[in-house]
């Protein structure tokens, strides 16, 4: 079946890799990538990109109807660290991006909708070992509200309005070609870039804080297997769990220095340890495996081998 696409923050670190892959899935004449600004030129000259505002019903709605899309991505949002600091703002832009593409999909100017939710939708009173997909959920964060809230309502309008929905839980989420901004687990990120430009990396969380995590490549491959699985194997309109790895930032820093002989760590916790201390620790992601075939491929020695191959690739063009 032939789609038409559109990539709702298609400048950020998730939406850069989803325009990539849909573009070489459907070609670039079926995917629009989308995004307040052109903040990442890479996304903006590999197909077509036009300027949406997310908060803004009627920009969304006119670039639907101008490309006839019957599918959104919508993958805007302000992540745990920056609502924080912005907690009124988070809340706008995460809820209203969402109210906006789900009354789209009500209306019927789409068919089919992918919103990601968060591991922040836990919050310090859930179970932290192999948090189960059904708990205890009282999120801490403006954040981990937001993703909590919205998968209510992606549950609400599934059951009211029949809207095709579907949603993950994504963990913290590493890749090398976007950088990350905003989030608790971005220094997992960080630190590969840091390993090799400086050879030493001050973490923002302490050395046996574990967070469940994910190489992007994995990630990507997640969310299109959801958005292909026939309507009927999907149990879950609110948000999936999903896991592939755990890890803490004393354990990444020793798989770097497997390849950076030397690398240094140490670590000035701030702010963001709070939030990451009322996150889980590992997922049970069971419920994703059995209805539409989840299997992760990396783990941490195959994730930091690729982040370290395509960064020193990266930093090395760069210097040319
Ligand atoms: C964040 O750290 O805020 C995000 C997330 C886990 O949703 N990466």
């Amino acid at each position: 079946m032939s789609h038409k696409i559109l990539i709702i923050g298609a400048c950020g670190q998730i939406g850069s890799e989803l325009t990539y892959k849909l573009r070489n899935l459907y070609g670039k004449d079926n995917v629009v990538a989308s995004d307040i600004g052109y903040n990442n030129l890479e996304v903006v000259n590999s197909g077509i990109f036009e300027i949406v505002d997310a908060q803004d019903y009627a920009s969304v709605l006119t670039c639907v109807e101008k490309h006839k899309i019957d599918t959104i991505y919508l993958m805007a949002a302000m992540l745990s660290a920056t609502g924080e600091k912005y907690p009124m703002k988070a809340w706008h832009l995460n809820m209203d991006s969402l109210f906006h593409v789900l009354n789209l999909a009500k209306a019927k100017y789409v068919k089919k909708v992918f919103w990601p939710s968060s591991i922040a939708v836990f919050g310090p009173t859930t179970p932290k070992e192999n948090t189960p997909q059904h708990t205890v959920m009282e999120p801490s964060t403006v954040y981990g509200i937001t993703k909590q809230v919205g998968e209510r309502w992606c549950e609400y309008y599934f059951e009211k309005y029949g809207v095709d929905v579907r949603s993950i839980r994504y963990p913290g989420i590493i890749s090398w070609k976007t950088l990350p901004g905003g989030g608790t687990t971005d220094y997992a990120v960080e630190i590969y870039h840091k390993a090799i430009t400086d050879g030493t990396y001050e973490s923002f969380l302490s050395e046996n804080t574990e967070l469940p995590m994910m190489f992007m490549d994995d990630a990507i491959d997640a969310t299109l297997q959801l958005m292909d699985a026939p309507a009927e194997n999907i149990t879950i309109r609110s948000s999936y769990n999903l896991g592939a790895m755990s890890f803490t930032p004393k354990e990444i820093a020793q798989t770097i220095e497997k390849h950076i002989p030397g690398f240094n760590i140490t670590y000035n916790p701030d702010y963001r340890q709070n939030i990451a201390d009322s996150w889980p620790k590992s997922i049970d992601d069971s419920c994703a495996r059995n209805d539409w075939g989840w299997r992760h491929r990396f783990d941490l020695d195959k994730m930091s081998a690729e982040m370290i191959l395509q960064l020193q690739k990266k930093y090395a063009s760069e210097k040319k």
